[in-house]
């Protein structure tokens, strides 16, 4: 019989590469869905538009726990990867309490809910490099003790504690992710990596003009979405729940971002990139570099994208797609 799993935030980028990934491996897919997006199709669940008639959509909101509740007390699931979340980091300064909101509660509702109905279901929560916020030590390892900088990271470390705790109060299967930034052409345009290549491919194109930025000194550890979600799954594999850095292992500026891809469409990021204050953040995370030789070594997970591939592969992807993302491609990249 094929295993059953949920997948929460099924329309984002990485809800839409892990649900590929198990349709591969022969799992029956399920994903939770807000009911707005069930009427906007075209747009909300683009991501998913080609498997959609392979998986089976529940609508829900993570906001109260009847609705998590319904929908797991519908199908024996094997399997649940919370990944939904408000996921941006800068918004969560703007609202940090839509973002305790959805990011801690909803988390809890899951395990919850899971606790009640499914005591056996194996549950992935995705953790985020925002957690160790100041860093404490470099790289940063399952080790590195947490100081978060934003609501976002705060939120994020809530969620790992619950993760842990329903792990060590009450035995079940559930996994803590530390994912790093990882990105992807299914990226949205309002993080760094999306924003700069579909800035890029606009600016190539003759659609508009320059970009603005906020620091271009920050560091990241960035790697390709792809490659990460397969980690998730191989963490669920494993005969004890346990938590994975998932990690390049190098890092590189903004800046090296803008270099690079502007570079891909023969431009000099010099020409068109300006600092604008209004994209620096209140507290920054400066610098975060993975040491995720755990998970290596314990998953045998090994990423396959290079930075350089994924930084072209996102521009290429944007200067076929730039032609037609009309007003809300370029409304999304100036935040
Ligand atoms: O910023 C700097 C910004 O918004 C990266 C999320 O997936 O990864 C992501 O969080 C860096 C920051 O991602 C602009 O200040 C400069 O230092 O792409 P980002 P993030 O905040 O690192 C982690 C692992 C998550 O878990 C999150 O959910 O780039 N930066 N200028 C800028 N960032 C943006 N967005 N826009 C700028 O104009």
């Amino acid at each position: 019989m094929a295993k059953k799993a949920l997948i929460t935030g099924i329309t984002g980028q990485d809800g839409s590469y892990l649900a590929e990934h198990l349709l591969n491996l022969g799992y029956e897919v399920h994903g939770l869905v807000r009911r707005v997006a069930l009427e906007d199709p075209q747009r909300r669940l683009r991501r998913i538009g080609h498997i959609i008639d392979n998986l089976v959509l529940h609508p829900a909101t993570l906001e109260t726990y009847p609705s998590i509740f319904n929908v797991i007390s519908r199908v024996p699931f094997d399997e649940c990867y919370h990944l939904a979340a408000q996921s941006f980091v800068a918004e969560s300064f703007n609202d940090g309490f839509s973002t305790m909101n959805t990011n801690i509660n909803g988390t809890h509702y899951v395990l919850a809910a899971l606790y009640e109905l499914r005591r056996d279901c194996k549950f992935y929560f995705a953790g985020s490099s925002e957690m160790f916020g100041k860093v404490h030590e470099t790289p940063q390892t399952e080790n590195t003790p947490f100081h978060p900088r934003s609501p976002y990271g705060i939120s994020k470390v809530a969620g790992f504690d619950l993760t842990r705790n329903y792990r060590e109060a009450y035995g079940m299967f559930c996994c803590n992710g530390i994912l790093f930034n990882h990105e992807s052409p299914r990226r949205g345009y309002e993080f760094v990596s999306r924003k700069i290549t579909s800035t890029a491919a606009r600016i190539k194109l003759g659609m508009t003009e320059e970009l603005a930025m906020g620091n271009l000194d920050a560091q990241r550890d960035w790697g390709h979405a792809d490659d990460y979600v397969k980690a998730m799954h191989l963490m669920l594999q494993q005969p004890e729940p346990d938590d994975y850095v998932i990690s390049m292992g190098e890092t590189h500026t903004v800046r090296e971002f803008c270099e690079l891809a502007f570079g891909e469409v023969g431009l000099d990021y010099r020409d068109y990139v300006k600092v604008d204050e209004r994209f620096y953040r209140p507290a920054e995370v400066q610098v975060l570099l993975g040491d995720s030789s755990k998970a290596r070594r314990q998953l045998k997970w090994q990423p396959t994208h290079s930075f350089r591939d994924l930084v072209k592969e996102m521009v290429q992807i944007d200067m076929e797609e730039a032609p037609h993302y009309g007003r809300r491609g370029e409304d999304q990249g100036k935040r």
